[in-house]
């Protein structure tokens, strides 16, 4: 580590391009409960073409729509909270059959009530894959498949930000999905789902959801109280699975003939006859890496694992109650936040003890991984407190009235800069950024240590870091950073104000 001097100059500059988007041609079509063009949003989307927004005004529709394949955005004005579609117990609420694609949209209702064979709430069927954003669905009924969503048909809807809570089906309680299907879940909080048989939270037969930063609890089954999988290739990244329950097999996940992949998962508090974490029968083979499995009980055996007919568990790198072995396994209080809280807190031996090789870029809490001495094992990647001040900064730049800072590097240092970005916009729109680090030496000459960009993100503030060394060709000396975050998709703005950088040499 080297100390500061003065002499150098930090400039913090930002770029942004605006990407203009969308149909000249598009028309809006707005829906309210009376005197605008449309009283129903069925209706809208009868009228509308590719490229049109149906926009609906708050109240409750009482109707049960259908998409028609039709390149469409159907959202709220006023999002889940104020605008309601209630199916009436007369079938799906809403259905997509005609193979819609990513480009069909529905954003910001509340699903209601809806009572079907399958799919109580959303039906995708014939390879129908659109996306679902800031939903909540609730209170729907299947008496087959999906209470809460149905995908079967290779219909692999992208859902994300959506709550889906008090559903009820015989097989997945909140989603179902079969057949080639292959949804990705983001973001999600699938909670007190039941299921009379099969995934109490989701069902999935021949097939290959994918559950991203998502907490699934309190659901009840049969089987798999949380997640049963049959035939199925499940991905589960960055999950907390917790106060599952199943009275067979399986509390938080169960497993026949299956091959899940869990990645930095918390899997806690589940309850089982067998296998009260993870139940594995008829050769199935659970990949397990950089997870915690604490805390959860059966009444027969297997408190956290259980496996039976030929399966078997490849898990290194997890802490897992009473101990499992494999390379990296350790058997240690997690020391969670508690009261229903999953964070990790100060001296929990999970903290930069997992394997970067397995570890996603980042958290649950979309927080950088990682921080510290290593990556950490779990959901949650563990920050001292708010960020940014817990960054481990060997030296705190704030920009002077000029907005230069100066600071003397030799060649081949290590740079880190943390800094935080936020983005304005549209709350709907997902943007990309891009944080990018040049300097310039003593000698005059320019390098760009390098970029990271980061997809993806609705308005927020982000905390971003990127680390680089020095060039050794670089004359040491006088030298320039500049780093710039380049916001590189939408038409928002970034905060110029938040870029205020840490620059931690060492
Ligand atoms: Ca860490
Ligand atoms: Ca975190």
């Amino acid at each position: 580590m080297r100390l500061i001097h003065s002499k150098c100059a930090v400039f913090l500059s930002l770029l942004f391009t605006l990407v203009i988007t969308g149909n000249v041609y598009a028309a809006t079509l707005d829906v309210c409960k009376s005197g605008c063009a449309y009283t129903t949003i069925q209706a809208a989307i009868n009228a509308a073409a590719a490229g049109d927004t149906v926009l609906v005004d708050d109240g409750v529709y009482t109707e049960n729509i259908n998409l028609l394949g039709r390149a469409i955005t159907v959202a709220s004005v006023n999002g889940s909270a104020n605008t309601t579609i209630n199916g009436n117990a007369l079938g799906s609420v809403v259905t997509f059959n005609s193979g819609e694609n990513i480009t069909t949209k529905l954003e910001g209702f509340t699903i209601l009530n809806g009572l079907a064979e399958n799919g109580g709430g959303i039906n995708c069927m014939a390879a129908s894959s659109p996306s679902i954003t800031d939903c909540v669905v609730t209170g729907n009924q299947a008496t087959n498949s999906g209470g809460g969503i149905n995908c079967v048909g290779s219909s692999s809807p992208a859902i994300n930000n959506c709550q889906i809570i008090n559903n009820l089906a015989y097989d997945g309680g909140g989603l179902h999905c079969g057949n080639s299907s292959a949804p990705s879940i983001t973001h999600c909080t699938i909670n007190n789902n039941e299921a009379g048989f099969h995934g109490g939270g989701l069902g999935a037969h021949n097939s290959s959801p994918a559950i991203i930063k998502s907490i699934i609890s309190n659901n009840i089954s049969e089987v798999g109280g949380g997640i049963a999988c049959n035939g199925s290739s499940l991905e589960l990244t960055n999950c907390i699975i917790s106060y599952n329950s199943a009275q067979a097999g399986g509390g938080a996940i169960t497993c026949n003939t299956s091959f899940p992949t869990i990645i930095n998962c918390t899997i806690s508090s589940n309850h089982a006859g067998v296998g009260g974490g993870i139940n594995g029968i008829n050769s199935s083979l659970p990949v397990v890496k950089n997870t915690i499995l604490w805390g959860n009980t059966a009444i027969v055996v297997g408190d956290e694992i259980n496996l039976v007919s030929g399966s078997s568990i490849d898990i290194t790198y997890s802490d897992i109650g009473g101990g499992w072995a494999g390379v990296g396994n350790i058997d240690s209080d997690p020391l969670f936040t508690g009261a229903g809280d999953f964070h990790l807190t100060g001296g929990s031996p999970c903290i930069d003890t997992a394997l970067a090789t397995y570890a996603p870029a980042d958290d649950i809490d979309d927080e950088l991984r990682p921080q510290g001495a290593g990556y950490d094992i779990g959901a949650d990647e563990y920050y001292a407190a708010a960020m940014p001040d817990t960054i481990t900064v060997k030296q705190l730049y704030t920009e002077d009235a000029a907005g230069i800072w100066n600071i003397n590097f030799a060649a081949g240092d290590e740079i880190t800069v943390n800094t935080a970005i936020t983005i304005t916009g549209d709350p709907a729109v997902f943007y990309d950024m891009q944080l990018r680090c040049f300097i310039i030496d003593a000698a005059g000459n320019n390098y760009l240590l390098g970029a990271r960009l980061y997809r993806n993100y609705t308005p927020g503030t982000y905390y971003v870091y990127l680390t680089a060394n020095l060039p050794l060709a670089a004359a040491s000396g006088v030298t320039v950073i500049r780093s710039a975050a380049l916001l590189a998709q939408g038409t928002s703005l970034l905060d110029r104000s938040t870029l205020a950088a840490y620059i931690d040499i060492q």
